[in-house]
């Protein structure tokens, strides 16, 4: 039955069989070498029957950064501030729920300088860099606190898993855009002590928005390809460890006044400070 196995494996065979039994007759083993030897025995020589070649896993893309163990890194660390006369800030006024969100109006968060003349919420992260130390998970947390994103801004390593919560008694819908245009995240979330995690696996700027009506609300998440990133707090300054020997682009992003770029390089054990300086635009 050498004959019929291959013959089997033959769509065009196997329509021949078919169409044989819809003419209500059983196949015979007669028939079958008839088939094979006719029908479908063109071939002048024997071939090895053909298989379906195995469809290919796609391909994985290869990742832009690669954890190593770093023995001898050096740091990078510095302050963000601003010079030249400071810009009007637009308080944030409460439309909506100011039971719960507040009465008046909130003050301005798009530009918070501290008494040094140092600028938080500034994203400080070295650009493109390929190698150093890994990527350990960790649990970033956005919070809505009295309708208000907390924190502000924030950066997290692409891959992260973002914990969204809601602390206030009443609906909030979180609305996450990447580069300002596409849709990462939009949840509703209408009760108080609500959690919902969320990956974060493109990276990019995402600008938050609440959808529920409290158009003052606004924050971002900046997600990064590496660990090296942090975000200054209120006295402007920042701090990268464990960064291999090398020279580098560090770059500082700033939701209002843009980003700022400067090269540094680090020596082994030793720490490299520079310095952001925003000008009035
Ligand atoms: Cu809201």
């Amino acid at each position: 039955m050498h004959g019929e196995t291959k013959c089997l494996r033959e769509s065009s065979c196997l329509r021949c069989l078919r169409g044989e039994r819809r003419r209500g007759r059983l196949v015979t083993p007669f028939l079958l070498l008839l088939l094979t030897g006719a029908g479908c025995g063109s071939r002048k020589t024997e071939e090895p029957a053909k298989t379906a070649e195995p469809v290919p896993p796609p391909p994985i893309a290869k990742p832009s950064y690669e954890g190593i163990n770093v023995t001898n890194g050096g740091a990078i660390s510095g302050v963000v501030r601003f010079t030249g006369t400071k810009p009007k800030l637009q308080p944030r006024p409460v439309t909506k729920n100011s039971e719960i969100c507040g009465h008046g109006a909130k003050p301005a968060v798009d530009f918070l300088l501290g008494p040094d003349g140092g600028v938080q919420n500034v994203v400080v992260i070295i650009e493109g860099i390929k190698s150093g130390k890994k990527m350990t998970p960790s649990t970033p947390v956005l919070d809505q606190i009295k309708c208000d994103y907390v924190p502000h801004v924030q950066s997290v390593t692409l891959g992260s898993t973002l914990e969204i919560r809601n602390s206030d008694d009443l609906l909030h819908n979180v609305h996450g855009k990447l580069d300002g245009r596409i849709t990462i995240f939009n949840l509703a979330m209408p009760l108080k002590g609500q959690s919902i995690p969320k990956q974060l696996t493109k990276p990019g700027v995402i600008h938050l928005q609440c959808d529920a009506g409290h158009t003052w609300m606004s924050g971002y998440i900046v997600v990064v390809e590496h660990p090296y990133h942090t975000t200054t707090g209120n006295r402007g300054t920042f701090a990268l460890a464990d960064v291999p020997p090398g020279s580098y682009r560090v770059k500082a992003w700033h939701e209002r006044f843009g980003t700022l770029e400067q090269e540094v390089s680090v020596a082994p054990g030793s720490e490299s400070r520079i310095s952001f300086d925003y000008q009035t635009p």
